[in-house]
């Protein structure tokens, strides 16, 4: 059963995504993924949003660019943790995403990475990581994933 929905605004945003399920892949963590778009389809994500935790998933990872709306009106329908990665916009270089994204107001919370790959990367860690904190086997692994990239770390450039 997926603990983390990867939900995405395009299929055109899947090639920024999908590091965040390859994350979650090598780590071992179910996960699902699904176009969810706030404007074009905002009866999708009503019912992904409000059903998602009776669902069993305990971690939404939700990606958009430009006006990235997706996020924080998934956040408004569901208590489960949200991590927003922005996606990098062609116009803007996804500033506006980022700023979509990071901007809510309080009371409605979305955990916002960095914009692009290493956003999409740093969601699927984090949400191991939520979810190691109540998983022994998980937390193993993501300990060993962190000492092998420690050790993956070249001691000079060339
Ligand atoms: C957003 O608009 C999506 O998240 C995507 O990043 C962007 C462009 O979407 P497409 O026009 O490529 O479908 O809603």
């Amino acid at each position: 059963m997926a603990l983390v929905g990867i939900i995405m605004g395009s299929t055109s945003d899947w090639d920024t995504m999908r590091h965040a399920a390859e994350v979650l892949d090598t780590l071992g963590v179910a996960y699902e993924t699904k176009v969810v778009s706030a404007h074009r389809t905002p009866q999708r994500l009503y019912d992904y949003a409000t059903g998602a935790a009776d669902r069993g998933l305990k971690v939404v990872i939700a990606g958009a660019g430009g006006a990235a709306h997706l996020p924080g009106m998934a956040a408004a329908m569901t208590h489960l943790p949200v991590l927003g990665v922005p996606v990098e916009s062609k116009a803007l270089k996804g500033m506006d995403s980022l700023l979509s994204i990071a901007q809510m107001p309080g009371g409605i919370p979305v955990g916002t990475l960095a914009i692009g790959k290493s956003g999409a990367i740093n969601a699927g860690l984090l949400a191991a990581a939520i979810l190691a904190t109540a998983d022994a086997a998980l937390e193993a692994r993501l300990i060993a994933w962190r000492e092998r990239q420690t050790d993956g770390v070249a001691d000079a450039p060339n």
